[in-house]
């Protein structure tokens, strides 16, 4: 298998950080085949920009189709199987002496792949809440309307995902936010860092002096900001770097 090198400062820096912290994007669950946000949707919902179905505009206009986005979704991640990427990232946590781990994804795959904490920023896609209190619901009557009522108030339940323009989770935000402040190396994995106030965090380090390295197919707007920027594969690059910071 293609193993890339290192940057040895990545390597000297992970392997002597106190405090980790990682934030993942989409990019690290694309080589288990789950489309990143931003690229081409498939098949049927390929004439769909997801921007435009990931807001609370978009569920008050049409709330069949958000609702059978996420429902296509949900079970394509479903079927989803963790990559090496986070499977390397669930191992770092036994290695490094502290790890923070960030996702802004709402799959569910780093818990699959066995990473004991985890700080998700945007929800997550198998939960359904009430959109009319945010009471989250474990199930409903069998109903033929999409999407269901809830079975408490009868407003539309909906994924318990943070769209644009909503808050994020403040809890989850704060302790991201804290981790930032804290890290002595900050891995921002997989991420267009379009995205706010997710894309302030490695700034947030960053000011605190920690190494922020970039690991991302492409280049993003961190990149000139970053203290490293290596290009790749996630599912490639962080076995690699692991290897490389923890040999044997
Ligand atoms: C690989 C790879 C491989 C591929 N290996 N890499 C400050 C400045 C500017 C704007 C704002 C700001 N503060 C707030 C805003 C507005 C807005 C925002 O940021 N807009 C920007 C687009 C400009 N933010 C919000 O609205 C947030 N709320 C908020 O701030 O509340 C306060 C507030 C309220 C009201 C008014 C003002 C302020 C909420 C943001 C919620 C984002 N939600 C989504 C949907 C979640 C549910 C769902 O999944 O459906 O979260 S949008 C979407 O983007 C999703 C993602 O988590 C998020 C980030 O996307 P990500 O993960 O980076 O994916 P991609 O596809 O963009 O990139 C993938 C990358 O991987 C690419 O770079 C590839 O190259 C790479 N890649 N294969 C490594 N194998």
């Amino acid at each position: 298998m293609f193993s890339p090198t290192p940057p040895p400062q990545l390597v000297e820096a992970l392997r002597t950080a106190a405090h980790v912290v990682v934030m993942t994007g989409a990019g690290i669950s694309a080589e288990s085949g789950v489309p990143t946000f931003r690229e081409a949707q498939t098949g049927l919902w390929a004439q769909y920009d997801p921007e435009e179905l990931a807001t609370p505009r978009a569920f008050q206009r049409n709330p069949e189709l958000v609702w059978e986005w996420y429902s296509w979704r949900r079970e394509l991640v479903a079927q989803a199987q963790p990559n090496p990427g986070h499977l390397a990232l669930a191992k770092l946590a036994a290695l490094a002496p502290k790890l923070t781990l960030i996702t802004q994804n709402v799959d569910g795959l780093h818990q699959r792949a066995g990473s004991p904490e985890l700080i998700e920023l945007h929800g997550n896609i198998q939960r359904i809440k009430c959109s009319g209190d945010g009471r989250i619901v474990s199930g409903w009557p069998p109903t033929d309307q999409v999407p269901p009522p809830c079975p408490h108030c009868g407003a539309l339940l909906r994924p318990d995902v943070v769209w644009f323009g909503e808050t994020l989770p403040m809890t989850a935000l704060n302790q991201a936010a804290k981790a930032a402040e804290q890290a002595d190396i900050f891995l921002s994995v997989g991420t267009s860092a379009l995205v706010h106030p997710a894309a302030s965090l490695a700034h947030i380090a960053l000011q605190r002096r920690a190494v922020v390295a970039e690991i991302n197919l492409d280049p993003t707007p961190l990149t000139p900001h970053a203290t490293i920027a290596w290009h790749g594969r996630a599912g490639e690059l962080l076995p690699a770097l692991l290897n490389a910071a923890f040999p044997g």
